[in-house]
C-alpha cells in the first residue's frame, strides 16, 4: 500500500529515525527528516578519547531485556557482547541501580572503609525506592524527592545511628550527599529539590543489567539509517517555524519554515525537539502558539543538565573490581546537593566516576560525572581550566600529587543549541496529565480542522520511559502507528481530507 500523505520528521534523533522507519515500512513515501545539524543520532553521539570508543550522550541500554526495543534491534544488529545477551543478565532486576563495585574517597585524601559507609547507602537506596511510592497522594507532604530524602534520612539517622561515633555518623551525612548528587545526575536536574515527588513513581524500569556498545551506541543508528531509503534526511536544515492549522490551505494544512526561508507544505509534522530546546523555543516555533494546556506542561516537566567528563590516566588509582568511585566531601553533612558558589567550587558537585570496562578494551579511563548549573558553568570553561581543576580535585582525593591524566573530554549538552540540556525529569507539581498533554496531537479533540497535523514524539513524550533511548525510540513508533491507523481507517490509498 502507497500512502501519498507529506510528513515531515522534525529532527533526526533516535525518535525521529524511529517514526520514518515505521512509516517508510507502511508504504508512506512522501516522508522527510529535518535535520538542524550536521549528524544523525542527536543525544546518541560516540566520540574518541585517543584510541577509545566514548559516549558522549547516551551510556548504556536501560533494562536490556525482551521489552527493550533497542535491546532486541541491538540483538538484532550484532551490536551486543555475548555477556549481555545471557538470560542471566536480561534476567536481573535492579530497579534502575546496578550493584556497582564502589570506591569511596574522601575531600582528606583517604579511602574509606566500605563497612563505614554501608548503612548509609542502604538507607539511601531504601529512601529513593520509597520516593516512588507517592504518586497517589501527590507528594504530600512533601513537594519534591530532595525534601523527602532529607527528612527521612534525618529522622533515621537520629534514630538507628545514635549509638555510633559523631564522626562516622557525620560521614554517612555526607555520603548521603554525594548519593543526592549522584541522583541529580542519574534524573539530570540541578537539585533534588525540583524533582517532584508525586511523580517521581511514574518512571518504569525493565529488567536486565545496564549493557552498552562495546562499537558505540552510533552502531545502532547507523544500522537503522541504513534501513531508511536515501535523501529522506536533509541535514544543517534548522526548522524556524511550524505553520499549522493554515485555514486557507485545505489541502497541506501544515508549512514548515526553514532557518534558511525555505518553505515546506505537509500534511503532518512530527515534532522530536528535545524538552529543552521546546521550553526555550516554543513560542517562535508554532503559529498559532501552542494550547495552553500544552504550555504549562512544557514548563512543568524539568529537563536539566548532566554532563561527563572522561578522563584517561596511564594507571588505575583504584581497585582492581572498582565499577563506581564516589567522591565524599567531609564537610557536607547537612546533606546538600549543590554549592553556594558555583564559580570557585564547581567541582564540588561532581558525585564521582564510572570506570570504563573491561580494562582491556578501554585502558585506564574514568567517565566523570556533573549536573546541575553546576555542569552548565563547567561547559563554559576551557579544557584547560577543566583538567587543571580535575587534577587538583583527583590529587585531593586520593592525597597522591603526582597523578597526572593523560587526556580530558567533556560533553558539554546545555550549551548544544539543539538540545539545551540532556533529558527530562517530573518538576514539582507533574503528574501523568503532564505527559499526556505532552504527546496530545493538534488540533485537540473536538477541533474541526483537519486532525494529526502537529505530532509530538521524543523522549519527553513517554509515559513512563522518559528520559531514556528506549522511552525515545517507542514514542516514534507510537507517532508514526497513530499516522498508521488514521490512514488505515480513511482508505489505503486516499489523500487527506
Ligand atoms: C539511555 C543512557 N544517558 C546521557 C547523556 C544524555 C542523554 N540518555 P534527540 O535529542 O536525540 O533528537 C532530537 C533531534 O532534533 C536532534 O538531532 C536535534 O539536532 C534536532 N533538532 C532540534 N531542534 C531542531 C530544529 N529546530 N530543526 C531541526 N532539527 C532540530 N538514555 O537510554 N541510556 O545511558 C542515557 C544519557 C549525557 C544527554 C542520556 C540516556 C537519554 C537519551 O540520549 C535520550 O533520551 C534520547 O537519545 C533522546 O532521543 P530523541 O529522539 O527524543 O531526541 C530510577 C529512576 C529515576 C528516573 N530517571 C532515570 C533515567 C535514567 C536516564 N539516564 C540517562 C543516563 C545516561 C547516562
Amino acid at each position: 500500500v502507497i500512502v501519498n500523505a507529506k510528513i515531515v520528521i522534525i529532527g533526526c534523533g533516535i525518535s525521529g529515525i524511529a517514526a520514518a522507519h515505521r512509516l517508510a515500512n507502511a508504504g508512506f513515501h512522501h516522508v522527510r527528516i529535518l535535520e538542524a545539524t550536521a549528524r544523525s543520532g542527536g543525544r546518541i553521539k560516540t566520540g574518541r578519547l585517543g584510541d577509545n570508543i566514548v559516549e558522549i550522550g547516551a551510556n548504556w541500554i536501560h533494562g536490556p531485556s525482551e521489552e527493550n526495543p533497542v535491546f532486541c534491534l541491538a540483538r538484532q544488529y550484532r551490536l551486543l557482547d555475548p555477556d549481555a545477551l545471557t538470560p542471566e543478565n536480561q534476567a536481573m532486576d535492579v530497579g534502575g541501580h546496578p550493584p556497582w563495585v564502589p570506591n569511596f574517597f574522601s575531600s582528606s585524601g583517604q579511602k574509606l572503609n566500605a563497612e563505614d559507609i554501608y548503612p548509609a547507602q542502604e538507607m539511601f537506596a531504601e529512601l529513593m525506592y520509597a520516593s516512588s511510592e507517592f504518586e497517589s497522594q501527590g507528594g504530600e507532604p512533601w513537594a519534591c524527592v530532595g525534601d523527602f530524602i532529607r527528612s527521612e534520612a534525618k529522622r533515621r539517622a537520629a534514630e538507628e545511628w545514635k549509638d555510633i561515633d559523631a564522626t562516622t555518623r557525620s560521614l554517612r551525612l555526607c555520603v548521603i550527599s554525594n548519593m543526592l548528587k549522584l541522583e541529580c545526575s542519574v534524573n539530570g536536574s540541578h537539585s533534588m529539590d525540583e524533582v517532584g515527588l508525586g511523580a517521581y513513581g511514574l518512571y518504569k524500569t525493565l529488567p536486565g543489567l545496564d549493557c552498552t556498545f562495546p562499537g558505540g551506541y552510533e552502531g545502532l543508528i547507523k544500522n537503522l539509517m541504513s534501513e531508511l531509503p536515501s535523501g529522506l534526511v536533509t541535514y544543517n536544515q534548522a526548522v524556524r517555524c511550524v505553520h499549522w492549522n493554515n485555514t486557507e490551505k485545505r489541502e497541506n494544512p501544515v508549512t514548515i519554515e526553514c532557518d534558511d526561508g525555505e518553505r515546506i507544505a505537509s500534511d503532518h509534522v512530527i515534532v522530536t525537539v528535545p524538552l529543552g530546546y521546546l521550553k526555550k523555543h516554543h513560542s517562535a516555533l508554532f503559529c498559532p502558539l501552542l494550547p495552553l494546556h500544552k504550555l504549562h506542561s512544557i514548563q512543568r516537566l524539568g529537563f536539566g543538565t548532566n554532563n561527563k567528563i572522561f578522563v584517561e590516566f596511564d594507571s588505575p588509582w583504584w581497585d582492581a573490581d572498582c565499577e563506581i568511585i564516589h567522591l565524599v566531601w567531609e564537610d557536607e553533612d547537612v546533606m546538600v546537593d549543590h554549592v553556594p558558589d558555583v564559580q570557585t567550587s564547581w567541582i564540588k558537585k561532581m558525585c564521582g566516576f564510572t570506570v570504563l570496562k573491561p580494562t582491556e578494551r578501554y585502558g585506564h579511563v574514568l567517565c566523570g560525572w556533573i549536573a546541575g548549573h553546576e555542569s552548565e558553568y563547567m561547559e563554559t570553561l576551557s579544557e584547560q581550566e577543566v583538567t587543571h581543576t580535575i587534577t587538583q580535585l583527583i590529587h585531593r582525593f586520593t592525597g597522591n600529587p603526582t597523578i597526572t591524566p593523560r587526556r580530558v573530554l567533556r560533553s558539554q549538552w546545555f550549551h548544544d543549541p539543539w538540545t539545551c540540556g540532556s533529558y527530562s525529569y517530573p518538576g514539582i507539581g507533574c503528574s501523568a496529565q503532564d505527559l499526556d498533554n505532552m504527546m496530545e496531537p493538534l488540533p485537540t479533540k473536538g477541533s474541526q480542522s483537519q486532525p494529526l497535523q502537529v505530532l509530538f514524539a521524543g523522549e519527553a513524550t513517554h509515559p513512563c520511559y522518559y528520559s531514556t533511548v528506549h522511552g525515545a525510540l517507542l514514542t516514534g513508533w507510537r507517532e508514526a502507528d497513530r499516522l498508521i491507523s488514521h490512514y488505515s481507517s480513511i482508505s489505503p490509498s486516499e489523500p487527506p481530507k
